[in-house]
């Protein structure tokens, strides 16, 4: 075994793409498996990998972890992406749970069906518009640091940047009224992990096409 954790999902962003993001943000090279039917996740299933019989599966330090926010906090709490305190923490993982309920939107997408998709998207272009970015503009605001708590780098900000770009993927203009987050982006993109994972050929995953959403219908449903 190499040491490396192994990442078991399909070759789409799904629930494993903050993981991904995460990991690569904390600098933890990482390998994939991924599932292509349905047989795949079946198999996972079948030998024991999967406490509740679903992915994200992520093999680390021994563990065979599955719960997407339980991987989260595990790799966040190591690489100590998590805050210094009890406070730090709690205001991290409100952030990161309203940042979740935005991001299950997009999830959603994957399986949305072709005559539900723009309103599906103008319906997530809303909620980051008037629900979530503002909030996230005023942290910055009344705060006046570089990140989102406490003045360090946590998995909030690296969170934050994730879903600013998947937004900016469908409304290149979104951050218009939002100049904390304009600033955000650029520094939380600059650094040197982050950069590194933006370039093209890293394990970033692209925004999903036809061809994903149907194999991710045919392997789950
Ligand atoms: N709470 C779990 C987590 O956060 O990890 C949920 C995990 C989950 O929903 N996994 C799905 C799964 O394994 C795959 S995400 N399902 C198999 C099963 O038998 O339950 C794929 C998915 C997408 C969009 I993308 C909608 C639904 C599922």
């Amino acid at each position: 075994m190499s040491g490396k954790p192994r990442l078991h999902y399909f070759n789409g962003r799904g629930r494993m793409e903050p993981i991904r993001w995460l990991l690569a943000a904390a600098g933890v090279e990482f390998e994939e498996t991924y599932m292509e039917t349905k047989e795949d996740l079946t198999k996972l299933q079948k030998d024991g990998s999967l406490l509740f019989q679903q992915v994200p599966m992520v093999e680390i330090d021994g563990m065979k972890m599955v719960q997407t926010r339980a991987i989260l906090n595990y790799i966040a709490t190591k690489h100590n992406l998590y805050g210094k305190d009890l406070k730090e923490r709690a205001l991290i993982d409100m952030y990161v749970e309203g940042m979740f309920d935005l991001n299950e939107l997009f999830v959603m997408y994957e399986i949305t069906p072709p005559d539900k998709r723009g309103q599906q998207i103008a319906n997530i272009m809303d909620k980051a518009e008037n629900r979530y970015f503002p909030v996230f503009e005023k942290v910055l605001k009344d705060h006046g640091k570089d990140f989102l708590v406490g003045n360090q780098l946590s998995k909030a900000d690296v969170q934050l940047l994730e879903i600013i770009l998947m937004v900016e993927e469908w409304k290149p203009d979104i951050l218009a009224k939002f100049p904390l987050l304009q600033s955000f982006k650029a520094r939380i993109s600059n650094i040197p992990t982050i950069k590194k994972f933006l370039q093209p050929g890293s394990q970033r995953k692209p925004r999903p096409d036809d061809d994903l959403m149907d194999k991710v219908m045919r392997i789950f449903f």
